[in-house]
């Protein structure tokens, strides 16, 4: 952070502190050694920004509302996170928070590196699918994660996300979140969130991941529009009411940095007992599309390394491991 960036910071959580109650802009200068001038500059930068400050001729500055936006300085000091987050990259805009995410990891970006976005002109899914990122409506997310895993157990990381989103989104607001297999949030049928996890490897190993995550927060019907494969959702739309992004954000880093901890010291057998409360598939006749191959056949369960296992049409029971669930029976 920058001398001009630390002052501005300070700054702002002086206007915290006295939300709706004037500051004098001789006591900020005084205060931070510099001139009435250098401190409206900074005021006109909050401004910028989307902070709501009046100014008054003889009583100063007064901060009115704060704006829901994703940036360090809003984020970072509340973070209870110990790795997770500690380097935070914001952008307005970007083409994909995991490509930025990946040339950060291949230039030695610490694990727990977070890049976030307020809007995403090239946000991408699967198979380079699209990922529609209407800017400060959702929340865009990639995450460096620099645990040498065996290539084989890499996904786990996908499902730990999955996992830590669907709790934070049951408990903090109510929704019934489920999991549809192996990267996709849905409510009540409907999709509310993606995961995208890429990496590099050495060998059998992998050198960092990056687990991109883009979830629908205050979008309403209108700014929905697809085409999507599955309907789409939101957490206002389910909520029933906006909700603040930069809460949801807090709480998903901190369940998902201990999440992963866990995964990291118990394996990933743990977590197969809420993957199955969680799982939107199970039990359910699906039909799954990997590549050229399709297959259908009724959702048994998940193996101990978090491969799904389907008794196929033909009464053969086989396991999956990658593949899009393109039909449900009853929802989605
Ligand atoms: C995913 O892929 O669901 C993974 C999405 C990951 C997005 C995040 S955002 C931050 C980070 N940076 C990136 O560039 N990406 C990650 P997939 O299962 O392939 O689903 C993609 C499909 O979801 C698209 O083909 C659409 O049908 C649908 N879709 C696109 N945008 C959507 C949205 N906002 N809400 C619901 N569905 C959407």
């Amino acid at each position: 952070m920058t001398q001009q960036e630390s002052t501005q910071q300070k700054i702002l959580q002086v206007l915290k502190e006295n939300i709706g109650r004037h500051v004098s802009g001789n006591l900020l200068a005084t205060r931070f050694g510099l001139s009435r001038t250098g401190i409206w500059k900074h005021i006109q930068h909050l401004k910028s920004l989307d902070y709501a400050i009046s100014t008054h001729p003889r009583e100063g500055y007064r901060l009115t509302d704060i704006p829901d936006r994703l940036m360090a300085d809003e984020l970072v000091p509340e973070l209870g996170t110990l790795w997770l987050g500690r380097h935070y990259h914001y952008f307005l805009q970007i083409g994909s928070t995991n490509d930025r995410a990946m040339e950060l990891a291949s230039q030695g970006a610490v694990h727990g590196t977070l890049v976030v976005a307020e809007e995403q002109t090239k946000g991408k899914g699967r198979l380079s699918r699209p990922w529609i990122s209407a800017p400060s409506l959702g929340i865009y997310l990639s995450i460096i994660l620099r645990s040498p895993l065996p290539l084989n157990e890499a996904h786990h990381a996908t499902t730990v996300a999955a996992i830590s989103l669907a709790e934070v989104l049951g408990s903090r607001y109510g929704l019934s979140a489920m999991i549809k297999w192996p990267n996709d949030i849905l409510v009540m049928g409907k999709k509310l969130a993606g995961i995208l996890t890429e990496l590099q490897s050495d060998q059998d190993l992998t050198r960092f991941l990056v687990v991109g995550i883009g979830v629908n927060v205050n979008h309403s019907k209108e700014d929905l529009v697809g085409p999507f494969r599955y309907p789409a959702t939101s957490v206002a739309m389910e909520a029933g009411h906006p909700v603040s992004r930069k809460e949801l954000l807090l709480s998903f880093l901190e369940r998902f940095e201990a999440q992963y901890d866990v995964f990291l010291k118990r394996g990933f057998s743990v977590f197969l007992p809420r993957l199955t409360g969680l799982s939107a598939v199970l039990g359910k006749t699906v039909r799954i599309t990997s590549g050229n191959n399709e297959l259908t056949g009724k959702a048994l369960g998940f193996t101990e390394e978090g491969g799904l296992r389907i008794l196929l049409d033909n009464g053969k029971d086989q396991v999956i491991w990658v593949g899009d669930i393109t039909q449900l029976e009853g929802s989605c």
